[in-house]
């Protein structure tokens, strides 16, 4: 089972960044290997492209969304014992497994379409390899979500890579050129205040020593690593998996649109197939549409949801007994899904404290995690709700929904900066495996790594 919340990925040195707190990495991580030359990188592509092949042709079936050899993995619920001791309204639940069984068979596709062999594939072996991993503990998925992820931020890259390389490859930087380089990153969404950052760190570093533009570029790297990361030091679990033996409990708030619903059906996915048990509640009430919709989600990524039959119920309710349930059957994961809206700011934001509180009194040691999701396509804009939610919801991290689309992707730069929010999720596209845990190292070769 590949666990993509344990997935090895390179943390990016900060040598120049003192940090107080002890590095606690859940997984080790290799040191990538120092100057391997293009042709090395293609040699490992190759190699890894032909493992993948030869695990896919001996695989007895592709992976697909409901992969029942995954399932004894995943702590044993039995459901006939649960259900007795289970209230009127989780019994109901049953029929939804019914649904499943009926609906799965058609939404069940491939998890890992065939692979090509092009210009990305070797570009994500690249990235890959740079991380210290072996052309033959890489999958078919890491590899597939590395090419969506620069697909993505495709646009943005050429913008930037072009540009940018014409203008410090000219050696110290002078004001005309910081200019230029500060409204290339304002345009990409990068936000007043890291762009400042950036510019001061790189204008200083290019002061010392001038730089060809390959090592100016990486650099910059460096730098946009280091924003991304810094979030991280505060935090206790800089590697987001959820932990074994306790409840995890993650929230999930945003203003209506930006990808909540999707993204908890995703997390459930991912979940799921990465070993942990997850429920999901059912918390937005608000809208009768909401909780048909997230189960729907829920039937895709074959996860239980906990919802309240009756119409305008309250939804810190909801989350009461999903807890209960997510309890008794010794789940991982409980996600919990809130409304966007509601018939004011203030009362969202009452509503999203009500719920915190039943969190943190119905369940007191449960690992509680409060996510933000963002869609990154609204820029500057998004992170101005965000401080919004930051204080009704406790947020502890971030996830960045919509990177497929129009979005410009520097507005992670901002969220860590102004926000000192980890970002912990990055969602690009809307089916169920288009999200994947952010890894700063591939976010920012994506951006800059032509
Ligand atoms: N292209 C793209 N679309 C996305 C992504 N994530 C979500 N969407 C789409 O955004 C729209 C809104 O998503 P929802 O998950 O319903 O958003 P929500 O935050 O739950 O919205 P409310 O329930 O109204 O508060 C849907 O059409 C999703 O398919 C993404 O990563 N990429
Ligand atoms: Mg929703």
């Amino acid at each position: 089972m590949f666990n993509w919340f344990r997935r090895q990925t390179q943390k990016s040195s900060q040598p120049e960044e003192p940090t107080s707190t002890p590095e606690v990495e859940p997984t080790p991580v290799e040191t990538p290997t120092p100057q391997t030359s293009q042709d090395d990188y293609l040699t490992w592509a190759k190699t890894a492209y032909k493992n993948i092949q030869q695990r896919q042709e001996t695989a007895p079936e592709p992976e697909t969304l409901d992969n029942p050899t995954e399932k004894p993995q995943t702590p044993e619920v039995q459901p006939q014992e649960v259900t007795e001791a289970l209230p009127a309204w989780m019994q109901k639940s049953e029929r939804l497994d019914i649904l499943k069984e009926t609906a799965l068979e058609t939404e069940t596709v491939p998890e890992t379409p065939e692979l090509a062999f092009d210009e990305e594939f070797v570009w994500s072996a690249k990235v890959l390899a740079a991380q210290g991993r072996t052309p033959d503990d890489i999958s078919a998925e890491e590899i597939s979500w590395l090419k969506r992820l620069r697909q993505g931020l495709g646009k943005t890259r050429r913008n930037l890579v072009n540009q940018l390389k014409a203008i410090v490859g000219q050696g110290p930087l002078n004001q005309d050129a910081v200019t230029e380089i500060e409204a290339l990153l304002l345009q990409a969404d990068v936000g007043v205040e890291a762009t400042d950052y950036i510019i001061n760190t790189l204008q200083t570093q290019l002061r010392e020593e001038a730089l060809p533009p390959e090592q100016a570029i990486e650099s910059l790297k460096a730098i946009l690593r280091d924003i991304l990361d810094r979030p991280l030091q505060q935090v206790k679990n800089p590697g987001f998996a959820p932990e074994k033996d306790t409840l995890n409990i993650w929230l999930i708030t945003g203003v209506n649109g930006a990808g909540k619903t999707t993204t908890i059906g995703k997390l459930a996915h991912l979940s799921q197939k990465s070993g942990y048990s997850c429920v999901i509640a059912a918390a937005d009430t608000f809208r009768a549409a909401a909780v048909e919709q997230v189960k729907v989600w829920g039937q895709r990524s074959n996860t239980p949801v906990i919802a309240n039959p009756g119409q305008n119920t309250d939804p810190a309710a909801v989350v009461f007994d999903a807890i209960a349930a997510a309890q008794a059957r010794q789940i991982d994961l409980l996600l919990v899904d809130t409304a966007g809206r509601l018939q004011n700011k203030k009362n969202l934001m009452e509503e999203l404290s009500k719920i915190r509180r039943i969190i943190d009194k119905k369940a007191p040691n449960a690992h509680v995690e409060s996510l933000l999701v963002l869609d990154a396509t609204l820029g500057q804009n998004g992170l101005r709700q965000a401080e919004v939610f930051a204080e009704s919801a406790k947020l502890s991290g971030v996830v960045l929904t919509k990177l497929d689309g129009t979005a410009k992707g520097g507005v992670a730069l901002a969220v860590a900066q102004q926000l000192n929010l980890p970002i912990r999720f990055i969602g690009a596209g809307e089916g169920i495996e288009d999200l994947r845990p952010f890894s700063s190292y591939e976010f920012v070769e994506a951006l800059l790594n032509g």
